[in-house]
C-alpha cells in the first residue's frame, strides 16, 4: 500500500473524528502515564495524530463498554422432552451508527447494532431464532455450527417485510459466528449483519472476567477498503476508556474475525502472553502466545492473567490497523486495589 493511499485513509479517520481539527495534545486526551510520555516522543515526530481520536460519541450511540460483557442469553423455558429452549428475536434494518467521534457508516443491523447481539448457550439447547428483515435488501442468518442445510440461512434470502425461523440444536461447544450469507456477501457482511455466537461446553469454562471482542473494519467512502479498524466497532473505543481488570485475575476474551477486505487481522497482547484456544472446541490443547492471526470468519478463546499491575496494550500487530483504530489497553489494578 501506497504512503499516498495511507495517508488518505487516516485523514479520513481524522478528518471525520474531529471536525474542529486539533487532535489530543501533548497527552490531553489520555491520563495515563506511560501513554502521555509515548504521545509527547510522538509529538517530536509530529505523528500523535494517529495515536486516538477525540471527541465523544454522541448520546444514544452504540455503547462498546456495555457490549463488551454483554452475553445474551435469550428466553428460556424447558422444552416437554426436558431440553433447554432459548428464543431470540433478530431485526434486521438499516440504521446509521458511529465508528468514531464524529464518523458515521450507513450500516445494516442486527437489532440496530454492529456487531449483532452477542448470543450465548449451551451446548444441547434448542435455539429457536426468530428473524424479522424491517431492511431495505434480502438478507439471512447464517450460523456456523453443526445444523440441518434449511437452517444455515445460505438458500433462504428473507426479503424486507418477511421473517423466517431458525432451529437448531446447539453444536458443538466453541466460540462460532453468524452472519448474513445474502449476496453479495461481502457487501452484506461488510455493513455490518454479524454477531458472536458462543455455545458453551455442558461443564463450562473457569470462572473468569469474560468479555468479546469482534475484530471489525468499515470503509467509510466506499473505496472498497477500510478507513476505520476496531475491536467492538469504535475505533480506540478501549485506549480512550481501557478495560479495567484485576492483577491475578483470569481473564478470558472471546475473539472473533469478520474484517472485510483484509486478508488477516491479529491480536497482540503486552507484557503477557495468553492460552489460545483456536475456536474453542477443545478445552485442554492450547498454544502459549501473545499474537494470533485470524483469517475472516476465525475465531479463538484467549484466557490470560496479569503478573504485573498497571496500562498494558493490545492491539492488531499490522501497525496500520493499529494507528487506524484498532488499539486498546487493559488496566491491571494492583492486588491491593
Ligand atoms: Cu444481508
Amino acid at each position: 500500500m501506497s504512503a499516498d493511499r495511507r495517508l488518505t485513509r487516516r485523514e479520513l479517520l481524522r478528518a471525520g473524528a474531529i471536525g474542529t481539527v486539533g487532535l489530543a495534545t501533548g497527552g490531553a486526551a489520555l491520563s495515563l502515564p506511560a501513554l502521555a510520555q509515548d504521545q509527547a516522543v510522538d509529538t517530536v515526530h509530529g505523528s500523535h495524530h494517529d495515536m486516538v481520536t477525540v471527541g465523544q460519541l454522541a448520546p444514544g450511540s452504540f455503547d462498546p463498554a456495555a457490549f463488551l460483557t454483554h452475553f445474551d442469553g435469550g428466553r428460556v423455558s424447558t422444552l416437554p422432552s426436558g431440553q433447554v429452549l432459548r428464543e431470540y428475536d433478530l431485526v434486521a434494518e438499516d440504521r446509521e451508527i458511529e465508528v468514531a467521534p464524529g464518523v458515521f457508516y450507513p450500516a445494516w443491523t442486527y437489532n440496530g447494532q454492529v456487531p449483532g447481539p452477542t448470543i450465548r448457550c449451551t451446548e444441547g439447547d434448542r435455539l429457536r431464532v426468530r428473524f424479522t428483515n424491517r431492511g431495505s435488501h434480502a438478507h439471512s442468518i447464517h450460523f456456523h455450527g453443526i445444523h440441518p442445510s434449511n437452517m444455515d440461512g445460505a438458500f433462504e434470502p428473507v426479503h424486507p417485510g418477511r421473517s423466517y425461523v431458525y432451529e437448531f440444536d446447539a453444536e458443538p461447544f466453541g466460540l462460532h459466528l453468524y452472519h448474513c450469507h445474502t449476496v453479495p456477501i461481502k457487501r452484506h457482511i461488510h455493513k455490518g449483519l454479524y454477531g458472536a455466537f458462543i455455545i458453551d461446553p455442558k461443564g463450562g469454562r473457569p470462572p473468569a472476567r469474560e468479555m468479546v471482542m469482534v475484530m471489525n473494519a468499515f470503509d467509510t467512502n466506499f473505496d472498497g477498503e477500510n478507513e476505520v479498524y476496531a475491536v467492538n466497532t469504535v475505533a480506540f473505543h478501549y485506549q480512550k476508556n481501557p478495560i479495567h481488570v484485576r492483577h491475578g485475575e483470569l481473564v478470558r476474551v472471546y475473539l472473533v474475525n469478520i474484517t472485510e477486505f483484509d486478508l488477516l487481522n491479529s491480536f497482540h497482547l503486552h507484557g503477557n502472553l495468553y492460552r489460545l484456544y483456536r475456536t474453542g472446541t477443545d478445552l485442554e490443547r492450547f498454544e502459549w502466545t501473545d499474537m494470533v492471526s485470524l483469517a475472516q470468519g476465525e475465531r479463538a478463546v484467549l484466557e490470560f492473567t496479569y503478573k504485573h499491575p498497571g496500562p498494558f496494550m493490545f492491539h492488531a500487530h499490522q501497525s496500520e490497523f493499529a494507528e487506524l483504530g484498532w488499539s486498546g489497553i487493559f488496566l491491571v489494578e494492583p492486588p491491593n486495589a
